[in-house]
């Protein structure tokens, strides 16, 4: 007997030719998405925010506890302050202080082919910082004192539902993960008990914006899937 309150869950029936034409176009769409790192300044609809939000909400999460917030940031002030801070993250981490990097020979020999730097231009350019908050408690209360559960798995799954829409809408994003980034819960006035996780540049490229040629080698199906 189940003690639990129902509702009906009927999907459209879409013949099977449609369904694979919708879920390779839908595919080749999503395929189509770049991780930018030049933005211009052009104002973006706050509404596109808003709704790309509501579908990364939307996620499936552990106990449907929903142990996510988006701190959405867009006043010039602070997003200088991340940058500020975030650069000096960066520049311990690529050693372009002139200390030792942070970071192993290996990672930064792993990132070069991508031309990332401690340069972090494009966090006071774009219009929106949308800072990924991880809850480790909360739950629905958000009260800080119940357990949350998968909550890492959670919240990326939002964020992969919250890129997929942005580029839906025709937008530029980035996911940016400066390291330590324990600041953006001071910026951003979240409580402690919420983590970082990362923070997603949204805007236009910039005019003259490019991507590394490397980030365009997607595995083969063969590779990532098997089947038994
Ligand atoms: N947080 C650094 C380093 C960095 C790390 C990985 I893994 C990347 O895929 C990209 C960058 C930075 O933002 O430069």
């Amino acid at each position: 007997m189940r003690d639990h309150v129902t509702v009906p869950y009927v999907l459209p029936d879409i013949p099977d030719p449609d369904r694979i034409t919708r879920a390779q176009a839908f595919a080749a769409r999503l395929a189509e998405r770049r991780t930018c790192r030049f933005f211009s300044d052009a104002a973006v609809p706050r509404a596109v925010i808003e709704a790309a939000i509501r579908a990364a909400g939307s996620a499936p999460s552990g106990a449907n506890h929903q142990p996510w917030h988006f701190a959405v940031v867009c006043s010039p002030d602070k997003k200088r302050a991340i940058r500020e801070a975030a650069e000096a993250k960066e520049r311990a981490f690529y050693g372009a202080d002139s200390g030792s990097p942070k970071a192993g020979e290996e990672w930064l020999a792993a990132l070069r082919e991508l031309g990332t730097d401690a340069d972090k231009h494009f966090l006071d350019t774009a219009p929106y910082l949308i800072v990924v908050f991880a809850q480790r408690k909360g739950g629905i209360a958000e009260d800080g004192q119940t357990q949350n559960y998968y909550v890492n798995e959670s919240v990326g799954i939002a964020c992969g539902l919250l890129l997929a829409t942005l580029h839906e809408a025709g937008l530029a994003t980035l996911t940016h993960t400066p390291s330590p980034m324990g600041f953006l819960r001071q910026v951003c006035g979240r409580p402690e008990w919420e983590k970082p996780l990362m923070i997603v540049v949204v805007g236009h490229p910039a005019i003259d914006a490019t991507v590394p040629a490397k980030a365009l080698q997607k595995k083969p199906l063969d590779q990532i899937a098997s089947w038994l």
